[in-house]
């Protein structure tokens, strides 16, 4: 099975989970696009009725706009039934990286609204540790003073042997802008950041900083769909 069918098996199974009248948060990426795909079928097929979607990127508003799913916001839906969404890592205890497709502030703000938060992935997010697989942990920041501000989180986790990079749009020189016009700097740590709660809150506390891809303790529910078959783990 390739990576994406996997990404699909998780995606489908979460849906079964929806029933006709929810509010739901639809993420975003390659994983949750599949999820989306599969909620208009099932309104198509008249087994799913009455959904309102709550996008987390203008990318899934497009996507939910073009399959004729029913869209609101959080200034009119504050509390969300259910939300669907990938992930980048996931470690034992169901905390997440999440933001390597840039969607990581209204992912955050929607997936804390969300009274069931189901995370999907193929069995290749599964991490021991998240943070220490030396893949990007994104922070969203203010366009202003980026480069000062990026020293401050190298500052942060010097221990942690910690470098960080402005990201920029594939293949140009110009910087990624996120769909709330600022700008993300993927962090790579050498070693374990230890305490993760720490390490969210001194990020949090640096003026200039928006947002971070760390999820933790907001999972509810985990699918992961590898080769062996697909698990559904509740927190
Ligand atoms: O950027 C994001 O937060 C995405 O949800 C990411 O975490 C998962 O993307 P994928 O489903 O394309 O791997």
């Amino acid at each position: 099975l390739t990576q994406d069918e996997l990404k699909k098996i998780a995606a489908y199974k979460a849906v079964e989970f929806v029933q006709s009248g929810m509010v739901l948060g639809l993420g975003t990426g390659s994983t949750a696009k599949h999820a989306v795909d599969r909620i208009a079928e099932l309104m198509k097929l008249g087994k799913l009725k009455n959904i309102v979607g709550i996008p987390t990127s203008n990318m899934t508003r497009d996507q939910a706009v073009s399959l004729g799913i029913p869209l609101s916001d959080l200034d009119t839906h504050p509390i969300i039934d259910m939300a669907i969404d990938g992930a980048d890592e996931v470690d034992p205890d169901m905390n997440l990286v999440k933001g390597r497709g840039g969607s990581l502030l209204r992912e955050k703000m929607v997936e804390t609204a969300s009274k069931k938060f189901i995370v999907i992935v193929d069995e290749s997010k599964l991490v021991n540790h998240i943070g220490g697989s030396g893949l990007a942990m994104p922070v969203e920041i203010v366009p202003f003073c980026w480069k000062f501000t990026l020293k401050r989180l190298e500052m942060l986790f010097m221990e942690a042997g910690c470098i960080g990079k402005l990201r920029m749009f594939p293949g140009t020189e110009n910087p990624f802008v996120t769909d709330n016009g600022n700008y993300i700097i993927d962090l790579y740590f050498k070693k374990d950041i230890g305490d993760l709660k720490a390490a969210s809150d001194a990020i949090l506390r640096l003026a200039g900083v928006v947002e971070h891809g760390m999820f933790l303790d907001m999972a509810t529910t985990l699918i992961v769909a590898g080769e062996l078959g697909v698990t559904v783990r509740n927190k």
